[in-house]
């Protein structure tokens, strides 16, 4: 049976402050119906692609704060996303700030969720990799507080058997560790999807401004070979607020060679037909888990410090 899935990554342009949830719905639910008329069964979509990327501001109500957060998924204003997938056959990876309650206690994670083509929520994950920092650092031009509003992903890392393949999520730092991938490989990942909202500019080091886009495909294309998989990079880019973002959305084949890219800086569909079975020509041969890792040699990989 023919393993080829049609992928879109869904690129959005810049989500304003006061951007409703339902106009970035609806913009979502055209990319869906650009996809379907491609004939894709997935759509990724970016990192927090509800609202716009709020770590961006110091904020001391959490009122003020929570308001970026969904409390539940899907609610009324993301219901039309499961609305859509069911309509089109077409299911999604979304990223979105959630707002959970476990054991009593509000909790905050940067989640991404699988949804299937019939609008059914099959996996999860929370963002491990946090960057940026927690006390407002007025020095800056803009803050990246992801530290202060998001704990920590408490899921791991997953796969999920989903759409004739073995699926991995990811969000946005996680790509720049190549734990990640590689993770999510051992578990039998065969397409990670990955949402991101990379800043051009980076405030601590600004020396790597011109290095953006070459770093964000160097780690994707080096995840993607070493470990045969599929990598779906998708950017929430353009102009957002007055901070530039990076684009450049890809489809990134198990040989690292990027096979589909965004042009532009706004939404945007790009589609690739991925034939999941191209994971075996670097699986079973140059990187062969089973013949050829030395995991006994990796200690200090785990060890902490
Ligand atoms: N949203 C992110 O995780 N952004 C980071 C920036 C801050 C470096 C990234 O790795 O792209």
């Amino acid at each position: 049976m023919s393993r080829k899935l049609i992928v879109g990554a869904a690129q959005m342009g810049p989500i304003a402050r006061n951007e409703s949830r339902k106009q970035t719905v609806a913009r979502m639910v055209d990319l869906m119906r650009q996809a379907h008329a491609r004939g894709a069964r997935l759509v990724v979509f970016p990192e927090l692609a509800l609202t716009t990327f709020f770590p961006r501001w110091f904020m001391q109500d959490q009122s003020e704060v929570d308001a970026f957060f969904e409390r539940e998924m899907p609610g009324p204003e993301t219901r039309p996303l499961f609305e859509a997938a069911r309509e089109l056959g077409v299911g999604f990876y979304l990223g979105y700030a959630e707002l959970a309650q476990q054991e009593g206690k509000p909790r905050h994670f940067n989640t991404s969720i699988l949804v299937d083509t019939s609008g059914k929520v099959v996996g999860k994950y929370r963002k491990i990799h946090l960057p940026g920092h927690s006390q407002h650092e007025p020095w800056r031009p803009f803050q990246h507080l992801e530290k202060r509003y998001f704990e920590p992903g408490d899921m791991g890392f997953g796969t999920w058997k989903a759409f004739g393949g073995t699926m991995g999520m990811a969000l946005c730092n996680d790509r720049r560790w190549p734990e990640t991938y590689r993770m999510l490989a051992l578990q039998g990942a065969e397409l990670m999807m990955l949402g991101y909202n990379t800043p051009i500019h980076y405030p601590p080091v600004p020396e790597h401004d011109h290095l953006q886009g070459f770093h964000n495909h160097l780690c994707m294309q080096a995840g993607a070979y070493q470990n045969g998989l599929w990598v779906v990079g998708v950017a929430k880019a353009g102009k957002e607020e007055g901070c530039e973002l990076l684009g450049q959305s890809c489809i990134i084949a198990p040989t690292g060679e990027i096979v589909a890219m965004a042009g532009s800086q706004e939404d945007e569909l790009i589609t690739y037909e991925c034939d999941l079975d191209r994971t075996r020509e670097i699986r079973e041969h140059i990187f062969n888990f089973q013949l050829h890792r030395r995991p006994e040699t990796y200690g200090l990989i785990t060890e902490s410090g």
